[in-house]
């Protein structure tokens, strides 16, 4: 969406449904004059006229050039004030073909509607203040999201779950903005009274600001997903893991070095939480060329992992062992690490056996398949402990827009202290204010803010 449409109020329309063959097809329209631009090609305009908020109309909808039928239609009509926009706005249901929807968009710009840009309905609700900026973002992370849970938290941050711990900082911030300047007025009138610092107040701030950023960390993760590469020697078993894993023959599954030269990515679902599985190309040091790249590559993605599968087979383990190559190192990510090809009859050196056993390391063989149950319960447990908040409340889907007004307000706020000169007290109260102002529609938002936003939305949203 580009910002020149931004205070536009002209009546626009867009198609709602997907492009394509369907029992129903949807247009949208909103905006000032819409209802006069439906009459222009409506059969039952005396209906039409006759709806005071809300209603249901059926009728045909005309071409205005040749007066010739289009379609058979329902539409769902709003008055201003009622509809999702706020602005009058009409809903139009056709049949689902390519033919209708195709000459429907041609006779409604010929009434006078021009199509919308991407989230253009979404902005306007919010315009009119029936969308705050984190309801926009929760109706988009519905439309966005991948997996069950995620679009779980999603609803229940749209159904205001979100909007209310924000508006409840609000107006703490207001209240302790009050205190402050009271405070400024009584140093003025020279009252030499001594009001102590409300610390209670500001902690009980930074703790709800504390719990959206929590918050924002594990929708994240929930959100795009949770990274898991499988990282090991060339010839550890790792497609042949990735296979099973998928249930599927995806990856190529070769003895031959460095055959999974690129990465492989695939995703799954792993107990309502989404999965990007990672095969990677081996970390072994003499490889040059197209191999080089893929390890290369193996190395950013052991980078931005949340989990590392390190595989090392049994017929290495001994020799990885005693060079000390057991532990992953340079990864941030939770390492789990699993000895793979256990079915091989190899002894195990005792002194490699304890380093093992620090490592927590599972036994696994893809052979006979012993040890995959421990293998998917360490991946769940590691899975768990990621999305776990450790917040008593419900997990709310916190997006980057409100996570960056959040963190520039707990910055401010944190700087508080019965120490801190009142002016930058004040000062710092409000900078709080505005940015979480501008997440309630009480301050006008940045237009980054607004088109980083809003055309995300697909068009007819
Ligand atoms: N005996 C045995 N061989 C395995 C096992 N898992 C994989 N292999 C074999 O090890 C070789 C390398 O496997 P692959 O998955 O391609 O390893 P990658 O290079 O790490 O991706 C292949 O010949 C596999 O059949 C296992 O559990 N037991
Ligand atoms: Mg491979």
């Amino acid at each position: 969406m580009t910002s020149t449409s931004y205070f536009d109020f002209s009546p626009i329309y867009a198609l709602a449904t997907p492009y394509g063959k369907s029992a129903i097809a949807v247009f949208r329209t909103s905006g000032d004059g819409t209802i006069e631009n439906i009459k222009k090609v409506f059969s039952n305009n005396k209906k039409l006229e006759s709806v005071t908020k809300t209603g249901l109309v059926y009728g045909y909808i005309i071409d205005s050039e040749n007066g010739e039928k289009v379609d058979e239609v329902v539409l769902s009509v709003f008055k201003e004030g009622h509809g999702y926009t706020r602005e009058e706005a009409v809903e139009i249901s056709t049949h689902g073909s390519l033919a209708v929807i195709n000459k429907m968009s041609r006779v409604l710009e010929k009434a006078g509607f021009r199509k919308a840009e991407g989230g253009e309905f979404s902005f306007r609700a919010f315009r009119n203040g029936a969308l705050s900026l984190t309801e926009a973002e929760a109706v988009l992370d519905i439309i966005e999201s991948t997996s069950d849970k995620s679009r779980a938290i999603a609803l229940k941050s749209r159904e205001g779950n979100l909007d209310y711990k924000i508006k409840e900082v609000y107006e703490k911030l207001v209240d302790l903005s009050g205190f402050l300047e009271l405070q400024v007025d009584y140093s003025e009138d020279e009252y030499d009274e001594d009001v102590s610092f409300p610390q209670d107040e500001v902690d009980d701030i930074l703790s709800i600001l504390g719990y959206l950023k929590s918050n924002h960390k594990v929708s994240t993760v929930l959100k795009g997903g949770i990274n898991v590469a499988l990282v090991g020697n060339t010839n550890a078993g790792k497609s042949t893991l990735f296979n099973t894993l998928l249930k599927a023959n995806r990856s190529i599954v070769s003895s031959e070095k460095g055959t999974t030269r690129d990465f492989i990515k695939e995703s799954i679902e792993i107990d309502g939480t989404l999965i990007n599985l990672y095969d990677t190309a081996g970390l072994n040091d003499e490889a040059s060329g197209i191999e080089k790249i893929g390890i290369d590559r193996t190395h950013d993605i052991k980078d931005k992992a949340n989990i590392v599968l390190h595989l090392i087979p049994k017929d290495e383990v001994n020799t990885i062992c005693s060079s000390n190559g057991l532990t992953l190192n340079d990864t941030a990510a939770t390492v789990i690490t699993i000895i793979t090809k256990d079915d091989l009859d190899i002894k195990i050196a005792d002194g490699c056996k304890k380093a093992l056993s620090n490592e927590n390391a599972i036994f696994y063989s893809d052979v006979t398949k012993s040890g995959f149950d421990q293998l998917l319960n360490a991946l769940k447990d590691a899975i768990k402990t990621l999305t776990n908040t450790n917040l008593d409340g419900e997990l709310l889907m916190v997006s980057t827009t409100t996570e960056n007004a959040v963190e520039k307000a707990y910055n401010a706020i944190k700087t508080l202290d019965e120490h801190t000169p009142i002016e930058a007290s004040t000062n710092a109260v409000r900078e709080a204010i505005y940015e979480i102002g501008t997440l309630l529609g009480k301050e006008n938002p940045t237009e980054e803010i607004l088109d980083s936003l809003f055309s995300r939305f697909c068009v007819g949203k």
